[in-house]
């Protein structure tokens, strides 16, 4: 079937509304892309050297153009042809047509803001123990569930105050991820992510709206958003000592069930040190952050100033209090065998505490403190290693301007050559790389959850880059990254539910599998191509950009979480905020 005539064909007819088949392989950023951003498409299409661009509203022909071959990954036996189009600049809908493929695109002023609010959105839709009206969730509204009221001590929690089996109430809150558990480690780097975006483009944020309940109140709706969990978060810390339980969830993972339906007990277990850290981190960073909001959250700054500083002291007082759960069963029952988030080195979760509390009091001694644990290299931000959020809190430009101590001043160019090193590398063959981006040419940018932590994560740096050092090129390759995302890849998959032309709709997400509405909760970025493919469902392919199916039980390529979201939030607000310049600071 040829696509190229019937499409040409329902264009001169006057209808727009002709879709892609399944079978074409021209791969692009489904979303859009803004007017001045380099627009690069991706065929497999051997011995074809010409496309072509068709206004899909006029049926005009606006850009012939010569592909060019990129250079094969090195688990790909051939290379695609990439295709340039950035000199289509006026906004619309567009044909693109490479010998027998066709594709839809379009250009548009800021196409990346439905990305971050739907984004954000998602964290509403992960909310635990309450009702989600339909004035804010429209067709995904439903009854609360996980009310968290009555939490039972865990014996590996038991203390002196807080005997095993003990009730407390540790409400709200987010569900971690497919599963209904929550953990501090996870959420607390989710929001470290989130804070650092809102430090970068505060006014931004500010206008953002999601229709949330409290999208009327004077607080930006990321902050109102994020107070949801870090409520929860407060509980989670014994007032008898400072430390901070490890996790609050049922001994199994439940079922695929409604949140209403679930009857399993709800316990905390266990305080480990890197739950204590990344607490303290969040808590020192939000004291700053939301003291100008005192009116819708009276209180919370102070509050959360005194629970950071507590829950550092604990941990300098338990370092050696990691989460290993088969040694936690040994001891103890009933036996928990949901999310680990287990670690076996806090030092970069002391090297971000520490920095965020200096930020927060001025004090030398946490100065000190994160100068000792200071990372030597750039490592991207993930749940396991923080450094990179410490990093950030170092190099945001109004601070560093401020900065005088010459230990601190010492601290921000070292980590500022790491990141730079990282990021130059990152970029250096991203121009000829298959997917036309710097994530996606490795064997070791595919793993569990590699969308997030890998892909998006790595756009953000990309931007942090190009605020320390002013290189376009960083900027470019950031939007490479979010193209790779949305649809610019070997699956042409534009991996956001809701969002894009082929997009997941049967992610592992309990929320989503049991609400009886066909569409997934939309705005949930999908973990993504694991080479590792750990829950033994069948997968279209070995090869590792290709190792993601959207398939319901494939929790290891197709789940969606938290702390993925939060760095689709992140990455997709920054690059939003950066193409409209006058909406960034
Ligand atoms: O880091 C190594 C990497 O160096 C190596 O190249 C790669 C090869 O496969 O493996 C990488 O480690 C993987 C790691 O994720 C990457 O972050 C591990 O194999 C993999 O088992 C590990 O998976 C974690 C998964 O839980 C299983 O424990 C994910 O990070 C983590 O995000 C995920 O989190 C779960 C929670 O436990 C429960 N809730 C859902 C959530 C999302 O799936
Ligand atoms: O649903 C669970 C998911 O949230 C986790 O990321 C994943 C790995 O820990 O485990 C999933 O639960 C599966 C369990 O590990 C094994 N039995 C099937 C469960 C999914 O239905």
């Amino acid at each position: 079937m040829n696509n190229k005539l019937i499409c040409f064909g329902v264009i001169a007819g006057g209808l727009a509304a002709c879709s892609p088949s399944n079978t074409d392989f021209i791969r692009l950023n489904q979303v859009g892309y803004f007017p001045q951003q380099e627009k690069v498409a991706i065929a497999d299409t051997v011995g074809i050297t010409e496309f072509t661009v068709v206004n899909a509203a006029t049926g005009a022909e606006v850009l012939k153009g010569s592909t060019e071959q990129t250079v094969a990954n090195s688990w790909a036996s051939q290379a695609p042809t990439t295709m340039d189009f950035s000199a289509v600049t006026e906004p619309g809908k567009y044909w693109l047509l490479a010998g027998e493929d066709t594709a839809v695109f379009e250009v548009k002023e800021r196409p990346l803001q439905a990305v971050a609010d739907a984004a954000l959105k998602a964290f509403y839709y992960q909310r635990t123990g309450m009702a989600l009206e339909e004035q804010y969730a429209g067709q995904w509204n439903r009854p609360a569930g996980h009310p968290d009221t009555e939490v039972k001590i865990h014996p590996s929690a038991a203390g002196p105050s807080r005997k095993a089996d003990a009730v407390i109430s540790s409400p709200k809150g987010w569900y971690d991820a497919g599963d209904y558990n929550k953990y501090i480690v996870n959420s607390a780097y989710s929001i470290g992510l989130m804070q650092t975006a809102y430090r970068l483009f505060p006014d931004y944020f500010s206008k953002q709206n999601v229709n949330i309940p409290e999208s009327n109140n004077s607080t930006p709706d990321l902050l109102d958003e994020l107070y949801y969990n870090l409520d929860w978060m407060l509980t989670m810390q014994d007032p008898a000592d400072g430390g901070v339980y490890h996790k609050l969830t049922t001994p199994s993972f439940e079922g695929f069930v409604k949140p209403t339906e679930c009857q399993q007990p709800r316990y905390v277990v266990q305080k480990s040190v890197t739950a204590a850290l990344d607490f303290a981190a969040v808590m020192a960073q939000a004291s700053k952050i939301y003291k100008p909001f005192g009116k819708d959250y009276p209180g919370f700054s102070a509050k959360a100033l005194r629970a950071a500083e507590r829950a550092y002291a604990w941990a300098e007082k338990h370092p050696e209090a990691y989460y290993d759960q088969n040694a936690l069963n040994q001891q103890h029952d009933p036996d928990i065998t949901t999310g680990e988030y287990g670690d076996k080195d806090a030092t970069d979760e002391f090297f971000w505490a520490a920095t965020e509390l200096y930020y927060a009091t001025n004090k030398q001694s946490y100065l000190i403190k994160a100068v000792k644990s200071s990372p030597r290299s750039y490592t991207l931000p993930s749940w396991g290693n923080v450094s990179s959020l410490g990093v950030f809190t170092w190099l945001l430009p109004e601070r560093e301007k401020q900065l005088r101590d010459v230990v601190a001043t010492g601290l921000v160019g070292s980590l500022k050559s790491y990141l730079l090193a990282y990021a130059a590398d990152a970029v250096k063959d991203a121009n000829k790389a298959a997917f036309h981006a710097p994530f996606g040419d490795d064997l070791n940018d595919f793993a569990w959850g590699c969308l997030g932590e890998q892909g998006a994560n790595q756009a953000t740096t990309l931007v942090f880059a190009y605020l320390v050092d002013g290189k376009n090129n960083y900027l470019t390759n950031a939007y490479r990254d979010m193209d790779y995302i949305l649809g610019r890849n070997p699956l042409g998959y534009c991996y956001v539910t809701g969002l894009g032309t082929k997009s997941p709709m049967h992610p592992h997400h309990r929320l989503s599998a049991s609400d009886g509405i066909d569409a997934p909760i939309p705005g949930l970025l999908v973990g993504g191509p694991n080479p590792g493919q750990q829950d033994g469902v069948q997968y279209p392919s070995s090869l590792p950009d290709e190792s993601y199916v959207d398939n319901e039980a494939s929790y290891a390529s197709n789940e969606i979480a938290i702390n993925w979201n939060a760095a689709l939030v992140t990455a997709s607000s920054l690059l939003d905020a950066l193409s409209v310049p006058q909406a960034g600071k």
